[in-house]
């Protein structure tokens, strides 16, 4: 359609997007063969049967345990390579990409096996592809401020490596104040700061990471609806908000895409970005994010662009970058 083929001659980029949530069921029962893990589903099929979630909380349960199956540098390195593949057919040309340390250290697996096989591959996704990239380090919120303490401390020695530091897992009951001391720290280290806050959360929680982590960009933010003088803060500092609306839609976040705030926003000068979150369990990579989201709210052509736009400038890339797409 002609739609599809607008979203496709795009350049995009990626800047919300947690690498164990592209782990597709086919390879994850691919990995767990080779590994000898017994999963609880009999087929791709049944487990696919299984992606149907009322909130947050049944989502992470399924990501969590599809993430045991990683142990080994190769798996780590698969998994990436594999969603830039994908990704690079889809037009994208710089990711920004979460991984979640502590879903790995917890079960004995070494931060030196999930970085190396991470960073291998998007070294090797730069080379292949052109893909451009940053790593983000994130929090699970769901763990204690001094769990986080102790996964700062290993990430020391790949420092380089690392752009950033995030903050995921269960929202409510888990505000952005209780990490503002590892988010200090983070930042005395030389890592960028963002967090997850305002998806299921209230308003406050956006406030919270603005004003309490100093975060520099905010992954979903939807709930500054509620507060138009928010909302004018993130449109006076263009604060950007990294919005994921299929993921919004299975979660339960909005009822139905039609619901989907980021159109007003984009009327308002927020500058509001579209991504996948998740893509292997919310059905769409960055073009189906894109693709349904315009066909909802009867996106423009200028709006699509825009939203491209935003992305760019959103991104960590340096100016000279940017400016050849904005
Ligand atoms: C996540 Cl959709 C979402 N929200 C919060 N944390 C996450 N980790 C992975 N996906
Ligand atoms: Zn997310």
């Amino acid at each position: 359609s002609h739609l599809k083929e607008l979203i496709q001659g795009i350049p995009k980029t990626e800047l919300h997007l947690h690498i164990e949530g592209s782990l597709e069921a086919d390879l994850m029962f691919k990995i767990a063969r080779r590994n000898n893990i017994e999963l609880a589903y009999k087929s791709v099929e049944d487990l696919k049967k299984a992606y149907k979630f009322n909130n947050l909380q049944e989502f992470l349960d399924l990501y969590y345990l599809g993430a045991q199956v990683l142990l080994h540098e190769q798996d780590f390195f698969e998994l990436t390579y594999e969603y830039l593949k994908k990704v690079h057919q889809q037009n994208v040309v710089h990711v920004e990409v979460f991984f979640d340390p502590q879903t790995h250290i917890e079960r004995g697996v070494p931060f030196s096996v999930v970085i190396n096989g991470i960073y291998n591959a998007l070294k090797k996704g730069e080379q292949e592809y052109g893909i451009t990239f940053k790593l983000i380090m994130s929090y699970l919120r769901h763990l204690s401020e001094e769990a986080a303490f102790k996964t700062l401390e290993e990430s020391l020695p790949f420092k380089e490596w690392i752009d950033g530091v995030g903050l995921d897992s269960s929202e409510l009951g888990n505000p952005p104040s209780k990490f503002i001391n590892v988010f200090k720290a983070s930042a005395a280290q030389g890592y960028k700061l963002v967090s997850h806050a305002g998806e299921e959360g209230p308003k406050e929680y956006i406030y919270e990471a603005l004003d309490l982590l100093k975060v520099i960009r905010i992954d979903h933010g939807n709930r500054c609806v509620d507060d138009e003088i928010l909302v004018k803060r993130l449109v006076k500092e263009q604060i950007p908000l990294t919005l994921c609306p299929l993921s919004n839609l299975e979660l339960k976040v909005v009822q139905k895409l039609e619901d989907h705030p980021v159109a007003k926003m984009l009327d308002k000068g927020i500058l509001a970005t579209i991504h996948s979150d998740d893509p292997a369990y919310f059905g769409g990579y960055m073009n189906e994010n894109y693709y349904e989201t315009a066909k909802a709210l009867n996106l423009s052509t200028t709006q699509l662009k825009q939203l491209a736009i935003n992305g760019f400038k959103a991104s960590w890339l340096d100016q000279e970058a940017k400016e050849k797409h904005i």
